[in-house]
């Protein structure tokens, strides 16, 4: 170890152009990063717990980056918690696709999903809410207009990273700001003509809020890629609480639960036992899974 130098850990909040905004707890240092980064190709991000050095001025230089929980690449975050996924009832309505895309993506890189839906002021989400709660994921029903309706939903924000996600104009940033006073996040206008917001907000940044947890908000998150790994397409019924009980029927035991005979999955399909939007979404991620593990064996890797 040199001398004169003073090591801490923190976790980076912001990267903007070579500079990693690094959280030790109390303070914000401005970091730049060591060459033996780019010589081990590892690219620090926002969510990573590092050591650094205090140069002094609040300024340091990152020294370690600690092994990753999780990581997502677009946007660019590590160590994430829990991803709370927003709807709005109109301009854009919900997308069930995308919520359940997102989800299992969610819950395969061990992310608890959290359903939002906001905008309550402006329509009825009592069939969404039914869907979700049924499914077992923490559901709730809010305005960011309307403060009484935030107060059960700021308890998930506690003691971690939570990244906001959903279509742009959903009000991502509007609801931090509401749950969150203070931050002052800009939020858009939404284009009628497209029937959905402008990306307002441009880049990732973890912001922290009640009682040391963090928050991300991002700009249109739902383009959010998963890795397409076989592991993923195997184990794609586990990311769906509500189907996985019923594979225990299935006839064979290399069902995929999208089509076959004597499918346990199906058949409580067609006995209303599960939601018909909540298999339609597995069947299309697994096909979508499917297609992209045939191109990546067809590029002879
Ligand atoms: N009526 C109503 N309007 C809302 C509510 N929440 C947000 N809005 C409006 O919806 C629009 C979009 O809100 P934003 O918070 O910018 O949406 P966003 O999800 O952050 O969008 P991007 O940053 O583009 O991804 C703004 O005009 C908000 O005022 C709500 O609960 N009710
Ligand atoms: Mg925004
Ligand atoms: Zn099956």
């Amino acid at each position: 170890m040199r001398e004169n130098k003073t090591y801490k850990t923190g976790k980076i909040i912001k990267t903007v152009s070579g500079f990693y905004y690094v959280d030790d707890g109390e303070n914000i240092f401005e970091c730049k990063a060591r060459g033996i980064f780019r010589q081990a190709k590892i690219s620090p991000t926002v969510g990573d717990k590092v050591n650094f050095s205090d140069i002094g001025g609040a300024k340091g230089v990152l020294e370690e980056v600690m092994p990753r929980r999780n990581y997502l690449s677009r946007p660019s975050i590590a160590n994430v918690d829990k991803i709370i996924i927003v709807s709005s009832f109109e301009n854009p309505s919900p997308d069930t696709y995308m919520i359940d895309r997102l989800s299992a993506i969610a819950v395969y890189n061990d992310i608890v999903p959290v359903m939002v839906f906001n905008k309550s002021d402006t329509g009825d989400f009592t069939e969404y809410e039914r869907i979700y709660k049924n499914a077992g994921f923490n559901t709730y029903v809010v305005s960011a207009l309307q403060s009484g309706s935030l107060n059960i939903l700021r308890k998930e924000f506690d003691n971690c990273i939570c990244v906001m996600a959903g279509n742009s104009g959903v009000g991502k940033s509007s609801l931090i700001n509401a749950l969150f006073p203070g931050f002052g996040l800009k939020t858009g206008e939404v284009s009628t003509a497209l029937g959905r917001g402008r990306h307002t907000t441009r880049h990732t940044e973890l912001f922290k809020c009640a009682k040391t947890g963090f928050v991300a908000d991002t700009p249109g998150f739902s383009s959010i890629e998963p890795n397409y790994d076989t592991d993923f397409k195997e184990r794609l019924v586990e990311c769906f609480p509500d189907i996985l009980p019923y594979t225990d029927n299935c006839r064979f035991t290399s069902c995929t639960h999208t089509c076959e005979m004597g499918c346990g999955v199906i058949e409580a399909l067609e006995s209303g036992k599960i939601q018909k939007t909540r298999f339609e979404s597995y069947v299309l991620l697994y096909g979508e899974l499917k297609n992209a593990e045939h191109r990546y064996k067809s590029k002879g890797q």
